[in-house]
């Protein structure tokens, strides 16, 4: 069966801008899984250690993989454009995260969806709500608009290559 998904992109080293477009493509490379939407590129002041602005963007996906699956295909594509794992919140080259995987919930020691934090995050609504703006929240059940209404987006702002 074929779900709508959502994946929040990030980058604050190296070509951020390339990096971003590099993932999306290998992304719609991926047998069971086609890129439909993606946002525009926000740049937006870090959140955590002091370090580079990110760019950040969102997509939409439709799949045929189960999250599990999905979850290791961006996992995969990170390290592909040369994520190192360093400090939590800390700078990367490519952070993919699984935003929601149509309205399930999952709660695994590895995966939760959705994802826990994307609520508090205006570096993630912004642009999630460019291309989801009326998916609801499965526990909370307040749409994307209606979330990001309620969040400061200061330090939030259109990237013009
Ligand atoms: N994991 C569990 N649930 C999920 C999910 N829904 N999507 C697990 C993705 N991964 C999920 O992730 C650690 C583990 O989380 C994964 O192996 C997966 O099994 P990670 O990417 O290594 O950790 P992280 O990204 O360093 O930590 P975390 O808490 O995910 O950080 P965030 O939340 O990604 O924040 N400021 C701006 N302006 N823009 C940003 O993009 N990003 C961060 C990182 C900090 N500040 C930022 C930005
Ligand atoms: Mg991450």
């Amino acid at each position: 069966m074929e779900v709508t998904a959502a994946i929040a992109l990030g980058s604050n080293l190296g070509d951020s801008a390339q990096i971003l477009r590099g993932a999306l493509l290998a992304l719609d490379r991926v047998e069971g899984l086609k890129v439909v939407a993606s946002s525009p590129w926000y740049r937006t002041a870090p959140v955590g250690p002091p370090q580079p602005d990110y760019l950040n963007g969102c997509a939409l996906l439709k799949t045929t993989l189960d999250p599990e699956d999905l979850l290791n295909h961006l996992l995969g594509i990170e390290q592909q454009f040369g994520r190192v794992r360093r400090e939590r919140w800390g700078p990367r080259s490519l952070d993919l995260d699984l935003l929601f995987y149509g309205d399930r919930t999952l709660d695994l020691p590895h995966l939760t969806l959705p994802h826990p934090r994307m609520g508090d995050r205006p570096f993630v609504l912004v642009p999630l709500a460019d291309i989801a703006p009326h998916w609801q929240h499965p526990h909370q059940g307040e749409t994307v608009i209606q979330r990001l209404a309620q969040l400061d987006c200061q330090g939030v702002e259109l990237f013009d290559p």
